[in-house]
């Protein structure tokens, strides 16, 4: 239903409801046809979704603050159940040192030596996932990867990861509504948050890894040993689920579409553009939230001080404004302004490594696979602020 008061467009669209998240993209759609700016009255919340105004909104960082947190949660108004990020939920000039310090972690060098090790452990994971043809691929060819190689990188002991799960699905369950699902979770926060702060310790962690390079920046003063610390926290909080989910969803979309699986089949270095393309055309990251720093006109419509807006990442990747049959899933797509990463001074800090996962897994999916079929259809995964598979019941075979 859609109605105007005030002059605002409003909507009482749910887009944490399972029903929205179900099918978002024909949801979005109904979104994008209400106008630029859009009241959602289910949450008090202004939203985006169009292309050019998703990128406007998370350009503008000095009227669109990350300070008020992450998710639905409105740091100017409520405290939040952890510690904000300290590169996430914050602005610049605070923001720049923080971001400055990951930002230098992946350079063409560091990229360059963990794509040797992770093309091993795809060829490791994948020999022995082939010994099956029938897989619960999430479980069993999708998860073990990143949570495999991201901790790996990072320089985490190969002990209880699990616990990383749990954790991100407490991070990004705060990005929707307080619901008894996340209540539920909530239950283990201090016992979670003990483990993780512990694993964040300079003591915890190899001394080669994307840790020891974050405390040796500390070292030279460039943050302080706290912020290091709380700088680790955010690749234990942002690295894992993330790209399970894209990489599970690329999976799900190649077996959905066996003329692109053969296209990819037949020139294994399309998979780094396999993977951008599900970037956009079904990303792990549909939605993020910035917060008005006063109070202003936006597209015709009256914004006040603090009010939250969801940006809708999900539905920008399928604007008709820009993209060519936005709803096809097209491997040899030309992808020059990818937005499912996010942009700006906020966009994905660690996005050179998800696409090297990406593209190391599916690469080396498509030099060992021959069969690929769905035998069920797939399960999502509830958790609000990401959007992943739980289950995808696959038949499979070797080349
Ligand atoms: C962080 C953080 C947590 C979740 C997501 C994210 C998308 C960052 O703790 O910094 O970026």
């Amino acid at each position: 239903m859609t109605y105007h008061t005030d002059g605002r467009v409003c909507s009482d669209l749910d887009p944490f409801s399972e029903e929205f998240r179900a099918d978002p993209y024909r949801h979005y759609a109904q979104l994008r046809a209400l106008g630029p700016i859009v009241w959602l009255e289910r949450y008090d919340i202004w939203v985006v979704h169009h292309y050019a105004q998703v990128k406007e909104v998370l350009t503008d960082w000095k009227r669109f603050s990350n300070a008020g947190g992450g998710g639905l949660t409105n740091y100017f108004k409520e405290p939040n159940w952890r510690k904000p990020s300290i590169i996430l939920e914050v602005d610049p000039p605070e923001h720049e040192r923080t971001r400055r310090v990951l930002m230098r972690l992946f350079t063409p060098g560091a990229l360059q030596k963990m794509r040797k090790v992770f093309l091993q452990e795809a060829n490791t994971l994948m020999d022995r996932v082939l010994e099956n043809r029938e897989i619960e691929a999430i479980s069993q060819l999708v998860q073990p990867f990143p949570m495999k190689v991201f901790p790996d990188a990072v320089g985490m002991p190969p002990l209880d990861r699990d616990m990383m799960l749990i954790y991100g699905g407490m991070v990004f369950g705060a990005f929707g509504p307080r619901t008894a699902w996340y209540d539920r979770l909530l239950e283990r926060a201090d016992e979670v948050s003990a483990w993780v702060d512990a694993r964040c310790e300079r003591s915890a962690l190899t001394d080669d890894g994307l840790g020891a390079a974050i405390y040796a920046a500390a070292d030279r003063g460039e943050v302080t040993h706290a912020e290091a610390k709380l700088l680790v926290r955010s690749f234990l909080s942002a690295g894992v689920d993330t790209t399970i989910d894209s990489i599970g969803l690329c999976l799900r979309a190649l077996a959905e579409h066996p003329e692109q699986w053969k296209i990819l089949q037949e020139d294994p270095t399309l998979a780094r553009a396999a993977f951008e393309e599900a970037t956009r055309y079904d990303s792990s990251s549909q939605s993020l939230f910035r917060t008005t720093t006063g109070a202003f006109e936006f597209e015709g419509q009256k914004l006040d001080r603090h009010q939250k807006v969801l940006v809708l990442i999900g539905s920008a990747g399928r604007d008709p404004a820009v993209w060519e049959e936005p709803d096809r899933f097209d491997i040899r797509r030309r992808i020059t302004h990818q937005i499912g990463y996010g942009t700006g001074i906020h966009g994905c800090v660690a996005q050179m490594m998800a696409r090297l996962e990406g593209e190391v897994f599916f690469r080396t999916l498509a030099e060992k696979f021959g069969r690929l079929d769905m035998t069920q259809d797939a399960t999502l995964r509830l958790t609000p602020g990401l959007r992943g598979l739980l289950t995808l019941p696959m038949a499979i075979g070797p080349r």
